[in-house]
């Protein structure tokens, strides 16, 4: 058994096929720190996330440190500021004290570094150095700006002020998305030896052999959470795992983020509009204690990881692991709400095309999933290229969310990407769909 076999690009492919995904991001970059003036890209909007101007020079440093300093071997662009836009130094709530660099300077310093990388992809050969093979590091910061490009989102997100952001809204439902699917009992391959731009942790390809078990077609809805809510579940102890009551008392938490009552209804403010909560859409900004007890609620449960994993991957006709639920292509506009192209999730039944061929719908896109699995390395895991980015985050602290969010860009998620948080975040774009066990009638049918 093996996972997705990937064709080696060619040294031209390759380089002009990277060139165009640092274009594709740094436009997204500009866009999301273009829409506000300098005061609100110095300002911190949330203890929990940075100013937008302290993102968007740490982007630019870690393209600085990692392709110009240390593949390309080139003198450093600025030295002094390391530290500033060091994330394990600076804490973010500490952030904005520091005398960062304006608005004006860090778009110099970004634009300076950035004409350095296209110097050095002009004249690199991409040789079996475990960094530059297949342009593995130029891919990792990608990525790296393409996170915080989402980060950037979540911290529009809760800016208040009239709004800065715009976007049509996403598809109508085009088909029915709806009950559970079965997942047979198997093995199948979880995780990744050959996605040339797979980070660390999603490495090494594994056997997992799974027990039957039931996923939802489609993550959890507005409508069915309002449920919850209006059945009393945030008042009722035994639905809450003890951290997740803790929490919920501590924090008086009521219902989503950004949801307030309005009427006998919802109302939901994203990116600075009130609108209506509407029925169909996946939740979304709700915690992992709020993802729990919503399950436990429901008599379900949250899936693991690897359930999660193989009902986006596996492919019963042959056996195989492929890249997304729809195959081995990359996500287009049919196949998923990814890539900021819509600011908020797409109603359940939005992305026939992308669904699996079990039948289970937007597993890709619309809102991270949380998981009932903490964060840890597979089995035979090494640290590449650096600690910091998994590795000291291995551990029960943190739980995996999978399939990205309407605010991830198709470069950053993948049926293998693994993502993490605390369970009581809920500023990320996260939800939710549940699984059980399969019954023996239904496992072995
Ligand atoms: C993978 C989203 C948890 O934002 O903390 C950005 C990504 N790592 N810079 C994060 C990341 C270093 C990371 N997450
Ligand atoms: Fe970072």
């Amino acid at each position: 058994m093996t996972d997705t076999p990937t064709a080696p690009a060619d040294g031209r492919g390759l380089r002009d096929r990277i060139a165009a995904e640092l274009e594709r991001t740094r436009a997204r970059t500009t866009l999301l720190t273009e829409a506000v003036d300098d005061g609100e890209l110095m300002r911190q909007h949330s203890p929990l996330m940075s100013p937008l101007v302290w993102d968007l020079a740490h982007v630019g440093n870690q393209e600085e440190l990692w392709l110009v300093r240390d593949v390309g071997g080139r003198e450093p662009v600025r030295c002094d500021i390391d530290e500033l836009y060091d994330a394990f130094k600076q804490p973010r709530r500490d952030r904005p004290a520091l005398p960062l660099l304006p608005p004006a300077e860090a778009r110099a310093y970004l634009a300076t570094v950035r004409d350095k990388v296209y110097d050095l992809l002009d004249r690199i050969a991409f040789d079996n150095r475990r960094l530059v093979a297949d342009g593995f590091a130029f891919g990792m910061i990608v990525q790296h700006e393409q996170q915080h490009d989402e980060t950037m989102l979540a911290t529009h997100q809760l800016r208040s002020g009239p709004a800065a952001l715009h976007a049509p809204p996403p598809p109508e439902p085009a088909t029915r998305a709806a009950g559970e699917v079965l997942v047979p009992a198997g093995p199948f391959v979880m995780g990744t030896d050959t996605d040339p731009w797979a980070l660390d942790n999603e490495r090494p390809a594994h056997r997992v052999d799974l027990p039957a078990y039931l996923i939802d077609a489609a993550p959890v809805t507005n409508g069915a959470y309002r449920e919850f809510i209006a059945d009393g579940g945030y008042d009722e102890p035994r639905w809450w795992s003890g951290p997740g009551w803790r929490h919920r008392q501590e924090a008086g938490l009521s219902a989503p983020m950004h949801w307030r009552r309005d009427g006998d209804g919802w109302a939901y403010r994203r990116f600075g509009r009130w609108t209506a909560v509407r029925d169909d859409e996946p939740v979304v900004h709700v915690c992992f204690h709020e993802a729990q007890a919503y399950a436990a609620w429901a008599g379900r449960r949250l899936p693991t990881e690897a359930e999660w994993e193989k009902a986006a991957r596996w492919d019963p006709a042959t056996g195989r692991s492929r890249r997304y639920p729809w195959g081995d292509d990359e996500p287009t506009a049919a196949h998923a709400n990814l890539g900021q192209r819509h600011l908020w999730p797409a109603p359940v039944g939005a992305y026939p095309a992308g669904a699996s061929p079990l039948g289970v719908h937007q597993l890709v896109g619309d809102v991270w999933e949380w998981t009932s699995t903490t964060f840890r390395g597979y089995p035979g895991f090494a640290a590449f290229p650096y600690r910091e980015y998994s590795e000291v985050f291995f551990g029960a602290e943190y739980q995996v969310l999978r399939g990205g969010s309407f605010g991830t860009d198709r470069a950053a998620c993948r049926g293998t990407f693994r993502n993490w948080d605390y369970p009581v975040r809920r500023q990320i774009f996260s939800g939710f769909r549940c699984a059980r066990d399969a019954d023996a009638e239904q496992a072995h049918p």
